[in-house]
C-alpha cells in the first residue's frame, strides 16, 4: 500500500505494484509501456477490490429502501459525493452532480441551460483546442437555438490567443473552454479566463476532463460556474463523472433528464424536483463504479495532488527532450513543460501517425494516434493526425526510453 509523505515526491515503483495491469506482458513478453493515460488510466487493486466488494457484500439499490444492505450502499456512494467535493475544493456537496463521464456533465449544462437561459441571438463562446466534448453539444445547441457559435483561436505555440479572445467573449452568454488541452498539453489558466468570462457577463464553463487527473483542482479559487470531469482519466471506474456547479446556478437550472430519484413529489398535473443534488440524477445511478471512484480519489490525494503535477511536469520535461532528440520527430504544443501537461502529440516525419502507433505496440509501448476528437484543432494544425503519448502517476524514464527505442524501430521498419 502507498505510503506518501505531504510534499514529498513518490515512489513510482511503490505506485506500480499497486496496479495488477501493469505487470501483464504483451505481445509474448514485451514489457507493457501504457502511455494512452489521456484516454483512460489504469486502476489501482484498490478501486477493482472496492467495486468488487460492493457486489459481493452490499449490493443494492439506492436512497430507497431501508434495509441495511440499502442503507450501506447509499452510505458508500454518497461518501464518493464528499470526497469528490473536497477534491475540487466546491462549497457544498450538493453541487457535485455524478454523471456518466465528462461528455455528459457537459451536455447537461447544455441542455439545461438551453431551456431557460439561452435566447436565441445569444453568444456561446468555445476555442479551437476544445475536444469534441465540448465543443458539439454547444455548436448543435446554438444552430438549434439560433444562437451563435464563436470559436476563439489558437496560436502557434498552443495557447489561446488573448486579443482575439477578449474581442469574442463581448457579449457572450456562455464561454465554455479546456482546462488542459487533450492533444497540445497546454494548461489554461482557468482563473484568469474565468475572470474574463465574468467580465464579459458570461457564465464560465471548464472542462477538466484532462486536468482534473493531473493538476491541483480549486474550483472556489477559479471561481467558474460549471466544471466538468471524468472518473475513467483519474484512475477511477469507466461510467462516472461529475458535474461541479455554483449552487444557485443548479437551483435555477431545470434538469433535462427526467424519472425515478430526480423528484420529491409526482402528481396528475404536475411534479415537484427533488433536492440538490439528486435533482440531476435521474434513474438508478452507477452505484457500483461511483463507489470505486471513491477509492481513486482517496488514491490520488494521498498522493497529494501537487506531487502529481510535480512528478508528471518532471516527466513531460524528460520525454520531450528525448524526443526532440529523435531525428525528425514533431512536437505540438507549448516549448516549456511547467506551462503544460504530461500529454504529448507528435509526429515522426511523414510516417502515418497509425503506423507509428502499429509499430510502437507491437514492441510493447501503447499510445493514441488519430485526431483525439479534436477536429476542429485538427485542422488548425494542418494535419489528419497526430501520434501522442500521454503518462501519469505509475509511468518513469524507463518507459521514456522505451517510447524513443521503438521509434527508432519506426524508422528503422519505414524509412
Ligand atoms: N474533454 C477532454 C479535454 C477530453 O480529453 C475528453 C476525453 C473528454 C472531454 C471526454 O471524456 P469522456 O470521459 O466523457 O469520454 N479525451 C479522450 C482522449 O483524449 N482520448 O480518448 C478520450
Amino acid at each position: 500500500m502507498l505510503e506518501v509523505q505531504k510534499d514529498h515526491l513518490f515512489d513510482v515503483e511503490k505506485i506500480k505494484q499497486d496496479f495488477p495491469l501493469l505487470k501483464r506482458k504483451v505481445h509474448g513478453d514485451k514489457r507493457l509501456v501504457y502511455l494512452d493515460n489521456a484516454a483512460t488510466s489504469q486502476k489501482p487493486s484498490q478501486v477493482i477490490s472496492a467495486i468488487s466488494n460492493y457486489y459481493s457484500a452490499y449490493n443494492s439499490n439506492i436512497h430507497r429502501s431501508v434495509h441495511q444492505l440499502a442503507e450501506e450502499a447509499t452510505d458508500a456512494f454518497e461518501s464518493t459525493r464528499d470526497k469528490a467535493a473536497s477534491f475540487i475544493n466546491a462549497a457544498s456537496r450538493e453541487e457535485v452532480i455524478f454523471t456518466k463521464n465528462a461528455t455528459e456533465a457537459l451536455n447537461l449544462v447544455a441542455q439545461s441551460l438551453s431551456l431557460k437561459y439561452l435566447k436565441p441571438d445569444d453568444k456561446v463562446v468555445v476555442t479551437e483546442m476544445e475536444h469534441h466534448s465540448n465543443f458539439v453539444p454547444w455548436q448543435q445547441l446554438t444552430r438549434r437555438y439560433g444562437a451563435k457559435l464563436e470559436i476563439s483561436d489558437v496560436d502557434d505555440e498552443g495557447f489561446i490567443d488573448q486579443a482575439d479572445l477578449e474581442s469574442k467573449l463581448v457579449g457572450a452568454k456562455v464561454f465554455s473552454f479546456t482546462h488542459m488541452s487533450n492533444v497540445l498539453g497546454t494548461i489554461n489558466d482557468a482563473k484568469r479566463l474565468a475572470r474574463l468570462g465574468h467580465k464579459h457577463g458570461a457564465l464560465v464553463v471548464v472542462d477538466g476532463a484532462q486536468s482534473a487527473p493531473h493538476l491541483p483542482v480549486d474550483v472556489q479559487d477559479i471561481d467558474c460556474d460549471f466544471f466538468a470531469m471524468s472518473a475513467h482519466k483519474m484512475l477511477g471506474p469507466t461510467g462516472v463523472g461529475c458535474l461541479y456547479g455554483k449552487k444557485q446556478m443548479l437551483e435555477e437550472m431545470p434538469p433535462f433528464l427526467l424519472g425515478g430519484d430526480m423528484i420529491k413529489e409526482v402528481h396528475r398535473e404536475n411534479t415537484q424536483w427533488n433536492d440538490l443534488p439528486w435533482k440531476f440524477e435521474a434513474g438508478t445511478s452507477n452505484i457500483a463504479d461511483v463507489i470505486g471512484y471513491g477509492e481513486a480519489l482517496d488514491y490520488l490525494s494521498k498522493i497529494g495532488m501537487r506531487n502529481v503535477a510535480k512528478h508528471e511536469q518532471s516527466i513531460c520535461g524528460e520525454a520531450m527532450r528525448a524526443l526532440e532528440r529523435v531525428k525528425d520527430v514533431k512536437i505540438y504544443g507549448p516549448k516549456d513543460p511547467s506551462r503544460r501537461g504530461a500529454v504529448i502529440s507528435f509526429n515522426l516525419g511523414n510516417v502515418h501517425p497509425h503506423d507509428v502507433a502499429s509499430i510502437l505496440d507491437s514492441e510493447g509501448v501503447a499510445i493514441r494516434s488519430g485526431h483525439h476528437c479534436a477536429q476542429v484543432l485538427m485542422e488548425k494544425l494542418r494535419v489528419p493526425a497526430t501520434s501522442r503519448a500521454s503518462f501519469y502517476i505509475y509511468n518513469d524514464a524507463a518507459d521514456i526510453e522505451s517510447l524513443t527505442m521503438a521509434l527508432e524501430k519506426v524508422k528503422e521498419a519505414l524509412y
